[in-house]
């Protein structure tokens, strides 16, 4: 197996031991012609139409587009194991290996490194389709940070994944190997490819649901990845992609905030499910937008290859100048959605794609809150949702996940968007007993109003990027709310550590905090701004700035929060409260 550029600063020692093949030229080939030419065999240009080579060799190309010409991503999954081997030979340390691999093109393979927090240690993100997860995967996850001690930790995140901590490069070849073992991969999670697949969290047992989705998430999740092996041709996109489908009214994948969105529908002539396409919605620091219809619907048979030519069309077509300006949204303002159409069709062999399916409800519908214990559609069988405060797991969770799923239900778990979990074909016998096991004393079933919606994103304790601290923050914060205040509803508090706004702050929660720059007794402090409004389910709104500059101690923060609860969502002070 070849590779390259593992080293580039120990690359005369490695070439002296015969282990890497030279060093590539490190400046971009000067045209597409010579690119074409083979300059680079490992170039992520390999891929990239002509127009697609010249965009990315632009001279005002970002640094990304810079760092995939000279090799492209794809190589991590073979670079990975070379490192972790000169790793455990002993000769070599992390801070020898060339910046690029360690700090972007590791991302590849799903390996974060977390220099400016916690340097040579690893934030590995998975790939969960659906969420789901059986307890063989589990009792994995588990092993694989247990060793790491107090460092070893896993989140849930946003998009209903898994993200363990405390991993060395060292480690990374014998984890990636346990996960394909058990069906699970950590290649293209991170950088510019397909983030993980979301869907409806409570897929298959519920009876409001128009299509399980975990079938065709499973379906997509294989095909774009190569069964969790890496898809070269698919490594190299302008940016991220962020896909998911929706199969309920309560849109809990969230439709309107991903690239791409499939929304089931019942076709009224034939009663057949097929997919409206709304394309485009994303977040990032200079632009948030809602995604926009696309014009058009899939059938099932088309779903694959619909999504296939969808990433092909955005890989040749999509800019790769400004990286505030490459997600897919960019390219459908650039070339309208109707040449979008059309290229679609014809990326497909030219198959029609048949209008959107216009739906009808009668009335609204309420956003269904998935923890608790609630009746599948099969009959004696029920889910349990149980709250994972801010999403944050240790090893023994995973085990306890695993030997609960196992006893009371199917062996099986789901993970959701709001970093919770849920355990599924529960019979009504069992439910005594599961719900008295002690793991529900601190994952509850039946947690406050606020803690039941609050999600946060990593934030400063592993993030780079974090301007404050979120997820013991948050869990504090809220803990203190509901000591003093009776709420009357549930209140979705989201927090975030930075504008690019992982934990949707600034666009889904009903309350947002960003992490952002505040003063306090003069002093620059960390603080946040606060959003209000933001609105998910049937008639998506994102939120607005309501305040900023808020000093990120409880001091602060509680009473601004109280206030707002009180004002806006009908709270009101406990008489007994012990006023902060
Ligand atoms: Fe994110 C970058 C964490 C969901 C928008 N995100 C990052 C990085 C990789 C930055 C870094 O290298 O440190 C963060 C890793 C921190 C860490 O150690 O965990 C990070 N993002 C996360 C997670 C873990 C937040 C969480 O706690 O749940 C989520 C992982 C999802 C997953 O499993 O794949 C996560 N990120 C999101 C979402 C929410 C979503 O998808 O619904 C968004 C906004 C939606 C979107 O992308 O349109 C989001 N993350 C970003 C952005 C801004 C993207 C942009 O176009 O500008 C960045 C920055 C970037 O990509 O350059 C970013
Ligand atoms: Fe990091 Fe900012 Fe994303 Fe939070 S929002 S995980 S601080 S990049």
């Amino acid at each position: 197996m070849q590779s390259q550029s593992l080293s580039r600063r120990t690359c005369t020692r490695t070439l002296g031991r015969g282990l890497v093949t030279p060093v590539l030229a490190t400046a971009a080939p000067a045209s597409a012609a010579q690119a074409a030419d083979g300059i680079n065999a490992h170039s992520g240009l390999k891929h990239l139409p002509e127009a697609a080579r010249v965009r990315a060799l632009d001279r005002k190309a970002n640094k990304f587009e810079k760092v995939k010409v000279e090799k492209c991503g794809s190589r991590a999954w073979t670079d990975v194991f070379e490192l972790s081997r000169l790793l455990k030979e002993g000769n070599t340390k992390w801070e020898d290996l060339d910046l690029d691999d360690i700090d972007i093109r590791m991302k590849w393979a799903g390996l974060f490194h977390r220099g400016k927090r916690t340097p040579g240690k690893f934030m590995m993100r998975l790939k969960v389709p659906n969420g789901e997860l059986d307890a063989r995967q589990l009792r994995f996850l588990a092993s694989a940070i247990a060793p790491y001690g107090a460092d070893g930790c896993a989140d849930i995140t946003t998009r209903a994944n898994i993200q363990l901590r405390g991993v060395t490069l060292a480690d990374a070849d014998a984890i990636i190997r346990g996960l394909w073992d058990v069906g699970l991969t950590s290649f293209q999670s991170g950088m510019d490819s397909v983030r993980n697949l979301t869907g409806n969290p409570i897929a298959g047992v519920d009876p409001h649901e128009l299509i399980d989705t975990r079938p065709l998430l499973r379906e997509m999740e294989a095909m774009l990845f190569n069964n969790g092996k890496g898809r070269e041709e698919f490594a190299n996109l302008p940016r991220k992609l962020n896909i998911c489908i929706s199969s309920t009214r309560d849109d809990f994948p969230h439709t309107h905030i991903n690239d791409v969105g499939f929304e089931a529908v019942r076709r009224p002539d034939d009663g057949e499910v097929v997919f409206n396409v709304v394309v485009g919605g994303f977040f990032s620091i200079k632009r948030n937008v809602m995604s926009i219809p696309l014009g058009c619907s899939v059938t099932q048979d088309q779903l694959m290859p619909f999504t296939e030519a969808l990433l092909r069309v955005f890989r040749d077509h999509g800019p790769r100048g400004d990286r505030q300006q490459t997600r897919l949204m960019w390219m459908v303002d650039a070339i309208g959605v109707e040449k979008f159409r059309q290229l679609l069709s014809e990326y497909m062999g030219g198959a029609e794609l048949a209008p959107p399916v216009h739906v009808h409800h009668e009335g609204p519908w309420e956003r269904r809150d998935v923890l608790g214990v609630h009746p599948q559609k099969q009959p004696g069988l029920n889910w349990v949702g149980a709250c994972v405060p801010a999403g944050r797991l240790q090893a023994a969770d995973f085990d306890e996940f695993a030997r609960i799923a196992e006893t009371y239900g199917d062996g099986t778990v789901r993970i959701t968007c709001e970093e919770n979990v849920i355990f599924t074909n529960v019979p009504d016998a069992k439910l005594p007993d599961m719900l008295a096991e002690p793991l529900f004393q601190r994952f509850k079933v039946n947690p406050g109003l606020l803690l039941r919606g609050l999600v946060s994103c990593t934030g400063n304790q592993f993030c780079g990027f974090g301007l404050a601290e979120t997820k013991a923050r948050a869990v504090k914060v809220v803990e203190m709310l509901e000591e003093q205040l009776e709420l009357t509803r549930p209140v979705r508090i989201h927090f975030t550590g930075c504008p690019n706004s992982c934990g949707q702050a600034q666009q889904v929660g009903d309350i947002g905090l960003m992490g952002a720059p505040a003063k306090l007794d003069g002093k620059a402090v960390e603080g946040y701004k606060i959003f209000l409004g933001g609105k998910i389910g049937e008639n998506p709104q994102l939120a607005t700035e309501f305040a900023q500059g808020i000093p990120a101690v409880e001091s602060h923060l509680v009473p601004k929060l109280k206030e707002i609860l009180i004002k806006e969502f009908g709270a009101k002070e406990k008489e007994t409260a012990v006023v902060v």
